[in-house]
Order: C-alpha cells, then structure tokens, then sequence
C-alpha cells in the first residue's frame, strides 16, 4: 500500500518538475503572485497541481472569475494576476473577462491548456479541441501565443508576463498543449515572445507645453488609468501650480479623493462642465476620455489641451491635442515637474473648492437616503480596502464618484460595463489584500450572474463585505426603460431569499432597510472577519430622489 502511496507521490513530482509547471511557478514565486485563479481539467492539471502544491491556488467556480479574480488581484497588488483555464469552453468562459482586462488594461497572464500538440489544428474531434482558440484569445487579449516544443516553454511564459506588465499593460494569454505541460526541457530557446522594445524616450514638445502651463491661468489636470505610475507627482504638480483635478473613473484616487483640489470623476456632471467652460487649459495624463465620462463626446474641454499617452495612437484621438507628449506617465510627468516653477493661482483654487463642494452635494441630494451608507462605507472601511463596484445603480450614481476613492490600488471596477465581474474582481481584490476588508457594491442582477462563486467564497473565507442591492431586476435598464418607453422588457426578475442562501454556504447575513441602520449594519458586518452579505433592500430603503437613468443615447 504504501509502495503504490509512494509511486504515486514520486509521479506527482515528476510532473511537478516538467518544464511548464515548475516554470510557472517559479514566475509566481518570482512575481509574488500569492494566488492563481483557476478552474482544473484534464488539460491544465499538471500547472494545477504544481501551483496548489507551491499554496498559490484558489479553485474558482468558472473561467470567467478566474480572469476577473486575476484582473482583481492584479489591480490591487499593481503586480501580475495569473489565470489557468482548461482548453475548449474553458478558455472560452473565460474571454468576456479578457475583455475587460484589456479594456483595463489589467496585467494578467492567462494561461490555458490545449489538445495533444500532434493533434493541433486537424479539426478531428479531440475532446475539448476549439476551431482556433489562439485567435480567439489573440482577439480579446493584448496577445496570445500557442507553444509548440518544450523548449519554447519558458521563453513563452516569461516573455507573456513581461508583455502583459509593460506599459500599456494587458492580458497576455499562453495556450500549452498537454503533452507539452508533461514534457521536461533538456534545452531551452533564447527566442522570446516579448518585444523587446521598453517604453520609448518622451516625444513631443516638452518645451511648448512648459511654455503654455506656465503663462495658463486657470488650468485642469484630467487624470485616466494611466497617470497611476505618477501619482506622486501629479499628486505634486496640482499643489505646485493649483490644479485641480478632474479623473476618469479609472483615474479615482491618483490624487486621494478627500484633497480638496480633487473634483474626482464628476467631468461629466454641470458642475464638471462648469469648471471646464471656465478653464483654460487641460492636462490629460494617460486617459481615454470614453463616452460615459464625456456624456457621449458631447463635453467640452478648454481651448488648449496638452496630452500625455503612453500610446501614440491615443493623442488627439478624442479630443484635438494642442501638444501631444508621448512616454510613460511618470517619465512625462516628472520632464514637466522639473521644469515648471511653482505658481499659485488663489482664486481658481478657491472657484474649484466651490465646485468641488457643489457637485458632491447635487449628487447627495439625487441619491437621497443612500447618502448614508455612502458616509458609512467610508467610515467603515479602512483607506487601503479594496472597493469593488459591479455595475449597479448605487455604483454607477454614487460609488462611482461620492465615495472617495483614498488610494488608487483600492479602485476596482469593470470598466468595460459588464454585469456580474464584480465578485470575481473582489475574490482577487481581497486575495492581494487579506489584512484589510474587502468591500463589494453589486447588484441582485450581477450577483446572479457568478452566484457559483459563493461557494469559492465560503471555502477562502476571504474578508469580504458584498453589499447586494435587491431591487428584484436589472434596475439600470428599468429606469431606462421607464424614461423612454411606455413598457417593461426583460427586467423583473426573480431572487433567492437572500438570508437563506447565505446560510446555505454558511456566510454571514445582514439585513439593511433604513438609512439609520448603515453604520451599524457596515461596523457588524466588517467585525465579522469573513465573508459575510448585506443585503439591501431597496423598497424598504426607500428610493433615490432622483432615479439614475444612465446617459446614453436611445436612438
Ligand atoms: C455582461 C453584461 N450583460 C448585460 C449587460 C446589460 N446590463 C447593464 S446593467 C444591467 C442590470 C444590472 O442589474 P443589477 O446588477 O441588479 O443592478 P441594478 O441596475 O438593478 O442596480 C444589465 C443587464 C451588461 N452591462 N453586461
Ligand atoms: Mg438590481
């Protein structure tokens, strides 16, 4: 018996040691990737086992959270996030997550098995085998790649780790067929899947857009995803010159959010366009400017905007760019700090003071009760817990914007706008930061979406506070609905008692239905050291003052 026993453990290491487990793990280890996401099959056991041998293994329920779990992590400890998903529907449940992580722009290596690589692309049948899984992924990620020797195994999967951390990031896919996971490599390939190319000297005319800083009277910073690797000296720069901030949602806390030059992601409000209408020059680091922050291109920026991308292809994309300077945010940045002079711009300060305090108030007023539990979140919840919001109603009208944002590497959202990758977004979040509670604002209709993924939950029993907002549907899309139709389609939907699924995983439960009960429902539930619902209701809540019908065109 224990002849067999031992057998068996001596095989269990020999695959350990094959080339593509050990080099996997040797990446995570090098990394400090604490934790994989992933779903195990036939074709990916081999990195399975040798990842849950190294405790760097969380079994999720479906590939989609494995990537959003990564995508979550990756945001939250500004490190890699790695997925391993099975070849065939594997890998296929796993490409809307890829597309939110490239929107992102999340550093996830995402790797994935495939069929035998004798039998690759012959089209006969093998289980699981996929019509062109590498375009597939190629297609929703920053970069996909097939490994086709043993050899190749290392270079591929360090050089895809490379790819998706360096700037632009993105999610990098590797598919390795299962007798590659099994092959040992005696030699090794030098090629590399990476370009080698790091980020490019700054270009563009540093000297002009000194120049038009210094002589600005009342200039703006705008502040996307990008500006993160600088937001020291952005942070800096808005002191030096008294510039106040506007930020994509993407952009939130790269200044915190209680500085009072922080108006925050409120461009798109009257109050934003205010303070644009009354700037004259706009400094844009590393943004997109998408339709939902520029209500559908319709704002209006100050007449002279300096743009800093990363991506040539970005300037002046949107919006005419006077000076476009190309190059890392921080490289770009600091040639800028460097060069300017302090200035002090007294008045404009105080004028965005006004604003700031005038847009935050507009939206308390809109949200009414929900005010609350904005204030209570805040207090709750330490300045470095990740906050998670899935697209729901309270995230999309307050989360969004009212509850600040004290440190970029807490705001985790999908900022493509798909439903239901919160959950797996806060499973990785509270993976990257276990000493602190990680918060969730998700709908009834997104939690629907992964409920599968309770189960992860009450067997990691992260710290974990999933505040779910049960209005009985798709809120956004009935408010929507309300405002231009004159009928309902597709969002009355029903829900499982709440209280009595959580019991069922064996979760903590809290039930909120009153304004004045926010502080001390969020101080149990956070008490609790696990993971625990809340559970909203929104009837007994009560409604915002004003319902949030999204902005977007209906036509
Ligand atoms: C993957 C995906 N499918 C569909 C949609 C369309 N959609 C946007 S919001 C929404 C409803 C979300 O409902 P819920 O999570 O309950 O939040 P609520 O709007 O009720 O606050 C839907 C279906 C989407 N954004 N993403
Ligand atoms: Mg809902």
């Amino acid at each position: 018996m224990s002849e067999i026993i031992e057998q068996r453990m001596s095989a269990g290491d020999r695959v350990r040691a094959a080339a593509a487990p050990s080099t996997l793990c040797a990446l995570a280890r090098e990394a400090d990737v604490a934790a994989a996401f992933g779903v195990v099959s036939i074709h990916n056991q081999p990195l399975v086992d040798a990842l849950v041998a190294e405790g760097r293994y969380i079994a999720v329920r479906h590939e989609a959270t494995a990537v959003n779990a990564a995508d979550g992590y990756s945001r939250v400890s500004e490190g890699l996030g790695l997925a391993v998903t099975s070849t065939g529907t594997g890998s296929g449940n796993a490409a809307g997550s890829l597309i939110e992580a490239l929107t992102a722009g999340s550093r996830v290596l995402h790797v994935t098995g495939n069929i035998e690589s004798g039998y690759l692309d012959q089209g006969r049948g093998v289980i699981h085998e996929t019509k062109a899984q590498a375009q597939m992924l190629d297609a929703v990620s920053k970069a996909a790649y097939t490994v086709r020797a043993a050899e190749d195994i290392e270079s591929s999967l360090l050089g895809a780790a490379a790819e998706a951390l360096r700037a632009p990031s993105g999610p990098v896919s590797v598919e390795i067929p299962i007798d590659l996971q099994y092959a040992s490599a005696d030699t090794y390939s030098t090629a590399s899947t990476e370009t080698p190319s790091a980020i490019a000297p700054i270009t563009g005319d540093i000297d002009r857009a000194v120049e038009l800083l210094a002589r600005a009277q009342r200039p703006v910073v705008w502040a996307g995803g990008g500006a993160q690797s600088a937001r020291h000296l952005v942070a800096a720069l808005c002191e030096r010159l008294d510039m106040p901030l506007l930020t994509s949602n993407a952009g939130r806390g790269v200044v915190p959010e209680d500085n009072p030059l922080v108006i925050g992601n409120f461009a798109a409000s009257a109050n934003g366009q205010r303070l644009l209408d009354a700037a004259d020059l706009i400094l844009s680091v590393g943004t997109h400017f998408r339709s939902i922050e520029t209500r559908h291109y319709k704002l209006r920026l100050p007449p002279v905007h300096i743009q800093i991308d990363v991506d040539p292809a970005a300037i002046g994309r949107v919006y005419e760019a006077e000076v476009g300077l190309c190059g890392s945010a921080l490289d770009v940045v600091s040639a800028l700090d460097e060069r300017l002079v302090d200035t002090h711009r007294t008045e404009w300060r105080s004028f965005a003071g006004e604003i700031r305090t005038e847009a935050r108030q507009t939206l308390e007023r809109a949200i009414g009760p929900y005010t609350g539990l904005c204030r209570a979140m805040r207090r709750v919840l330490p300045s470095d817990s990740p906050l998670v919001r899935d697209i729901t109603i309270p995230s999309s009208s307050w989360g969004n914007r009212l509850l600040d944002v004290l440190d970029p590497t807490t705001n985790v959202n999908p900022r493509g706008g798909g439903i239901g990758q919160g959950l797996g977004m806060a499973i990785g979040a509270a993976a990257a930061r276990p000493e602190v509670p990680t918060s969730l604002m998700v709908g009834d209709g997104g939690l629907m979406v992964h409920l599968g993924e309770l189960a992860t939950i009450a067997q990691e029993q992260p710290w974990l506070v999933a505040i779910v907002f049960n209005d009985g549907g798709y809120g956004v899309l009935r408010n929507l609905q309300d405002a231009h139709f004159d009928h309902r389609a597709g969002v009355d939907l029903i829900n499982p008692d709440f209280a009595s699924l959580a019991g069922a995983f064996d979760l903590g439960y809290e039930r909120l239905g009153d304004e004045a009960q926010a502080l001390s429902v969020l101080e149990r539930a956070v008490a609790n050291g696990g993971p625990v619902l809340v559970e909203v209701d929104c009837v007994a809540y009560g409604p915002m003052t004003e319902p949030f019908v999204p902005p977007v065109p209906i036509s």
